[in-house]
C-alpha cells in the first residue's frame, strides 16, 4: 500500500464550484447522476491537460462532458479513478457523470449504505468517492444541490443538506425532494438519509433574532428518547453565541440517529448523522453518564458547523486543527453544563490512561501527522485529545480575552476557505501581537514529555528554587526532541494549608504559570518564612508527566488542603499509586500484603467530608485504573496489578466499612428522570460506596445490590448494582443478567452495556463468557456498537483475562479483527490497537502477541486500515 505524505502536498489542479446530484434510490441498486462544474485552479502549477477524479466500488454507466459522451478511448478507468485524458483548460466546463452503486453490498459503512431499514451516508474521510467519482479533497469546496427520489412507503423522509427546496410525487408509488446547501463545502460534509423516521421538532432562536428549525430524525420506537438531545443542541447553539460569538449560520437544523455507525457522530452540514448511542436517553434506558457524553458529542458537532465546516481543512493531515479545537470546545462546554473541575478529571484520566500510552508505543505521532496509508487510522486519541490540550495550552498562555480575540480573527479571516494548523496559529499570534514560534513545536513533535523537578529550599535567604528538566523519549521517526514551550501552572500552601504567596520577578500572586522552555530551568521564589508545599501543574495545565519525589504525608497533605481541585484529586492519585506499587513490590517477592495506614486515614477523611460536590467525592474516592497502572510499570504485570489493587480497596471496604455503609444509606433515593447535579452527584457517591462494600462478599451486600438492582427506576442504579453483582461471587449473579436481558432485549443500547459488563468482568471464566456471547442471538458482527460492547471491551477493558498467560485472547483478537476485516475495515483495525502495546510486556506475552500480529499482516486480502496498524505495530 501507498504512503501519502504532507510534505507532498500540491494545490488541486481543478476546482468544482457546483455539484448537481441527482439519487435514485433503490438499496440494491441506487442510481447516481452527478453534474460538476468544473474550471482549472489558477493556483495550480501543473499544466497537464487531463483530469482525474476519484471513485471506488462503483460502476460507470456514462460519462459526458459539455453535452458530449465521452468514448472508452477518451477515459482510463481504474479501482481507484476515472482519468479523463483531456479537458478544456481555457474554459470552465461540465462533467456529467451516471452511475450505480449497491448500498446493502456496503458493510464497511462508508459511502451510501444500509442500516436497518434506511439509507445513510458517511463521507469523511474519503468516502464521497463510494457514491461517485470526485475531487475526494477538503480543499475542493462545491456548492450542492441535491435531488432525492425514493419509493413513497420505504422511504417516506428524504434528507440532503441545506434548505428543502422543492419536492413532488411521481408515478408508481414514487417521490423526489429537492435540497440546496448555500454554503461552498468538501464533499466530505455531504450527506443524505431516506427512510421511515419519525421527527421530534423544536426550534431556537438566535441572537440576532433568528428562527431556526431542529429536527431530530429517529425510528418510531426511539421517538420516547429525545428529549435530552434536543435540549443538549439548544444549549450547545446559546453557548456558542455567548462563548464564542457564533451564530448558526442555515434556517434548520437536522440530527438522524441510526443503528450502524462506525464511530460518535458526523457533522455534515446541516444534517448531522449520530450513532443512536450518543442521542437517544430516557431515565431508564440511559446512565448520567450517558446524558453527559449525549450532551458533549451534540455539543461538538454543533460546534464544528464553524470549527470544521464554515472554516475547514486544506488537508487530512490538517485534521487536528478541527478536531483538537472541537474537542476543546466541547470540554468547554460540558464543563460549564455539569462541573468544571470533575469534567477536567475525567478528561486527564482519559488522556492519560489512553492518549499517552499511543505516545509511547509504536503508533505514535504528531498531532499534526506527517504521513499516512489509511486516513481513517488517524482519527486518533493523539489527535482529538492531545490536539485538544493544544489549543487548550494555548488558552493558558494568551488568557481567555486573548484566546477569545484570536479565535474571531481566525474565524473572520478563514471564513469559506481550507486552511491549515499554522493559519491557526498565526491568527492566535496576530490577534495578540505575540510570537509563538517554539510553540509551534507541539504540533510536529510526537511523544509526551517528561518534567523532572527538583526543589531546594535555603531557609537563611528565604528563597525556594525550582529546578525542572524537560526531556521526552524517541518516537518513530523522531528519535531526538527539542524542547517544547510548556505553560506550567502553580501554587505554594503554608504549612497550615492556606495560600503562600508566590513572589516571582516582580510579582506577587496566589497562583502562576510558569514558561518552561529550556531543557533545563530553575525558576526562584523568595520571601518564603517557611519552606512551601508546591502545587505544580495545576489544572493539568500541559500534557507531560510530573515526576517529583513526594512523600506519602505530602501527597496526605495536598489532598486535605489544595484549593486547585485537579492537584488535589491528583495528590490522592499518587498517593494510592504509590501504595499500589509497594504492594506490587511485595507480590513480585512473595511478601505478605498489608496496607499503608496513611491511606485509609486519607480515604476517612474524603468519605467523610463532602465539600457540596458529590460527583467530586465520588471520583476522589475512586482507585487510579489498572490501565493507568500499567502506564506506570517498565514490565507490565498484570496480575500483580490486579491483585494489588483488589487488595487497596477490599482492605479500605473493610476498615471503612462503616463510613461507607453510612454514605451510601444517606444517598441512596428511590428517584427517577432527574439529573440537576444534585441527583447524579448523589448517584455516583452512592455507587462508589456500593462498588467498595461490594467487596466484602456477605450476605449482608448481596442483599443491598440486589435491592438496588430490582428496585433501580433509572439506569445508573441498575447498572450499578448489576456490576457490583457481576464481579462479586453473587449467588444471583445469572438469574440477574437474564432478567436484565429480558427486560431490555428490545432496547440495542442497553444490551450492549449487558455484553460490556459481562465482557470487562474480572471473575473467573470471563474469557469462556466472552466466546459464548460470540453466538449469542443477538451478537452481531455487522454492527460495530456490539462488536465495540463485546470485542472492544474484552480487549480493550479487561487487562486481566485479555492477557491471560496462555495467549487465548490474544489468538481470539486477531481471529475476530480477520473476521471484521472484509467486513468493516475501520472497525477491524480499531481492534488491531489491543496488540500494540506488545513490548510492555513480559518476553512469553511479546512472543504470543507478536506472533498473532505476524499473523494478520501475513493475511492476503488485508485492508489498508488493518495492515497500516498492524505492520507499524510491528515495526
Ligand atoms: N468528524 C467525524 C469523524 C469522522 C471519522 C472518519 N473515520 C466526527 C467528529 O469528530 O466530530
Ligand atoms: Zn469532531
Amino acid at each position: 500500500p501507498q504512503t501519502v505524505f504532507l510534505k507532498d502536498y500540491t494545490p488541486p489542479e481543478y476546482l468544482i464550484d457546483q455539484v448537481e446530484l441527482h439519487f435514485d434510490l433503490d438499496e440494491r441498486r441506487t442510481q447516481v447522476r452527478s453534474t460538476l462544474s468544473l474550471r482549472r485552479n489558477p493556483l495550480s502549477q501543473d499544466s497537464s491537460a487531463t483530469l482525474k477524479l476519484l471513485g471506488e466500488e462503483l460502476q460507470l454507466v456514462s460519462i459526458a462532458i459539455d453535452g458530449q459522451a465521452l468514448e472508452k478511448s477518451q477515459y482510463m478507468l481504474d479501482e481507484e479513478a476515472l482519468i479523463v485524458h483531456e479537458v478544456p483548460q481555457d474554459r470552465p466546463f461540465q462533467v456529467v457523470i451516471e452511475n450505480i452503486i449497491n448500498p446493502q453490498a456496503n458493510t464497511a459503512l462508508e459511502g451510501l449504505y444500509l442500516s436497518s431499514s434506511m439509507l445513510c451516508t458517511q463521507c469523511e474521510a474519503q468516502g464521497f468517492r463510494k457514491i461517485t467519482w470526485f475531487l475526494d479533497r477538503p480543499d475542493v469546496m462545491s456548492r450542492f444541490k441535491t435531488t432525492l427520489i425514493g419509493d413513497k412507503s420505504k422511504y417516506p423522509v428524504l434528507l440532503s443538506n441545506g434548505n428543502k427546496t422543492g419536492s413532488g410525487e411521481l408515478d408508481g408509488n414514487r417521490h423526489w425532494v429537492s435540497w440546496e446547501d448555500p454554503f461552498a463545502k468538501p464533499c466530505y460534509l455531504f450527506a443524505l438519509v431516506a427512510g421511515q423516521l419519525e421527527c421530534v421538532a423544536d426550534q431556537f432562536t438566535t441572537m440576532s433574532g433568528r428562527n431556526i428549525a431542529l429536527e431530530i430524525f429517529v425510528e418510531q420506537h426511539n421517538v420516547d428518547k429525545c428529549a435530552h438531545a434536543m435540549q443538549s443542541l439548544k444549549n450547545a447553539m446559546r453557548w456558542d453565541e455567548e462563548t464564542y460569538g457564533l451564530e448558526y449560520d442555515l434556517d434548520l437544523y437536522m440530527i438522524v440517529a441510526v443503528d450502524h455507525f462506525n464511530m460518535g457522530a458526523m457533522e455534515n452540514k446541516g444534517l448531522n448523522v449520530f450513532n443512536t448511542k450518543f442521542v437517544l436517553a430516557r431515565p431508564d434506558t440511559a446512565t448520567d453518564s450517558d446524558y453527559e457524553h449525549i450532551e458533549g458529542v451534540i455539543g461538538h458537532e454543533y460546534f464544528h458547523n464553524w470549527s470544521g465546516n464554515r472554516v475547514t481543512c486544506r488537508d487530512w493531515f490538517q485534521l487536528s486543527l478541527k478536531e483538537g479545537f472541537t474537542v476543546f470546545r466541547d470540554q468547554q462546554f460540558s464543563g460549564d453544563r455539569t462541573s468544571p473541575a470533575v469534567k477536567r478529571i475525567e478528561d486527564v484520566n482519559a488522556l492519560r490512561t489512553r492518549q499517552f500510552a499511543e505516545d509511547a508505543g509504536p503508533l505514535a505521532h504528531p498531532i499534526r501527522p506527517e504521513a499516512y496509508i489509511e486516513i481513517n487510522n488517524f482519527y486518533t486519541l493523539t489527535v482529538y485529545e492531545k490536539g485538544a490540550e493544544v489549543v487548550r495550552m494555548l488558552h493558558t498562555l494568551l488568557g481567555a480575552a486573548g484566546f477569545r480575540n484570536g479565535c474571531d480573527l481566525y474565524f473572520q479571516r478563514h471564513d469559506g476557505q481550507a486552511v491549515t494548523c499554522e493559519d491557526f496559529v498565526k491568527a492566535l499570534e496576530d490577534a495578540n501581537g505575540v510570537e509563538l514560534n517554539q510553540f509551534r513545536l507541539w504540533y510536529s513533535q510526537a511523544g509526551t514529555p517528561v518534567l523532572t523537578v527538583s526543589q531546594q529550599y535555603d531557609a537563611e535567604s528565604q528563597h525556594l528554587h525550582l529546578t525542572i528538566q524537560q526531556s521526552c523519549a524517541p518516537t518513530p521517526n523522531q528519535p531526538v526532541k527539542a524542547p517544547l514551550h510548556i505553560p506550567l501552572k502553580m501554587g505554594l500552601l503554608a504549612a497550615d494549608g492556606s495560600a503562600a504567596q508566590i513572589h516571582y520577578k516582580a510579582s506577587s500572586q496566589a497562583e502562576i504559570t510558569l514558561n518552561v522552555t529550556e531543557a533545563e530551568q530553575t525558576f526562584s521564589f523568595d520571601r518564603l518564612s517557611q519552606q512551601p508545599v508546591v502545587s505544580l501543574l495545576r489544572g493539568f495545565s500541559a500534557p507531560v508527566t510530573l515526576k517529583m519525589e513526594r512523600s506519602l504525608d505530602e501527597l496526605d497533605f495536598l489532598l486535605r488542603h489544595d484549593s486547585d481541585t485537579f492537584n488535589r484529586w491528583e495528590a490522592g492519585q499518587q498517593l494510592a499509586v504509590q501504595v499500589i506499587f509497594k504492594l506490587v513490590d511485595a507480590i513480585e517477592l512473595g511478601r505478605p500484603l498489608q496496607l499503608e495506614p496513611v491511606i485509609v486515614d486519607a480515604y476517612r477523611s474524603v468519605l467523610t467530608d463532602s465539600g457540596g460536590d458529590l460527583s467530586y467525592q465520588a471520583l476522589l474516592l475512586a482507585l487510579p485504573e489498572e490501565s493507568y497502572l500499567s502506564g506506570q510499570m517498565a514490565v507490565i504485570d498484570v496480575e500483580a496489578i490486579h491483585q494489588a489493587r483488589e487488595f487497596v480497596k477490599k482492605t479500605l471496604a473493610e476498615q471503612l466499612q462503616a463510613e461507607f455503609k453510612q454514605l451510601y444509606v444517606q444517598h441512596h433515593r428511590d428517584e427517577s428522570g432527574s439529573f440537576d447535579a444534585g441527583a447524579v452527584g448523589r448517584r455516583r457517591l452512592k455507587n462508589a460506596c456500593l462498588s467498595y462494600l461490594s467487596k466484602l462478599e456477605n450476605q449482608d451486600v448481596y442483599h443491598v445490590a440486589e435491592q438496588q438492582f430490582y428496585s433501580a427506576r433509572n439506569m445508573t442504579d441498575q447498572l450499578a448494582a448489576l456490576s457490583a453483582i457481576v464481579n462479586s461471587n453473587h449467588p444471583a449473579k445469572a438469574r440477574s443478567l437474564d432478567s436484565f436481558y429480558e427486560k431490555w432485549r428490545q432496547e440495542a443500547l442497553v444490551i450492549d452495556k449487558w455484553f460490556t459488563l459481562q465482557a470487562t468482568s474480572s471473575m473467573p471464566n470471563t474469557f469462556a463468557t466472552v466466546q459464548a456471547l460470540m453466538k449469542h442471538p443477538a451478537f452481531d458482527m455487522k454492527i460495530p456498537n456490539r462488536v465495540r460492547s463485546l470485542i472492544g471491551a474484552f480487549s480493550q477493558a479487561n487487562p486481566l483475562h485479555f492477557h491471560a498467560q496462555n495467549g487465548e485472547g490474544y489468538r481470539f483478537l486477531a481471529d475476530q479483527v480477520l473476521a471484521l476485516n472484509t467486513l468493516n475495515p475501520q472497525i477491524a483495525s480499531r481492534m488491531v490497537t489491543g496488540l500494540a502495546q506488545w513490548r510492555r510486556y513480559d518476553a512469553a506475552r511479546q512472543g504470543l502477541m507478536k506472533q498473532q500480529l505476524q499473523r494478520i499482516v501475513a493475511t492476503e486480502h488485508l485492508s489498508k486500515d488493518v495492515y497500516e496498524i498492524a505492520s507499524k505495530s510491528l515495526a
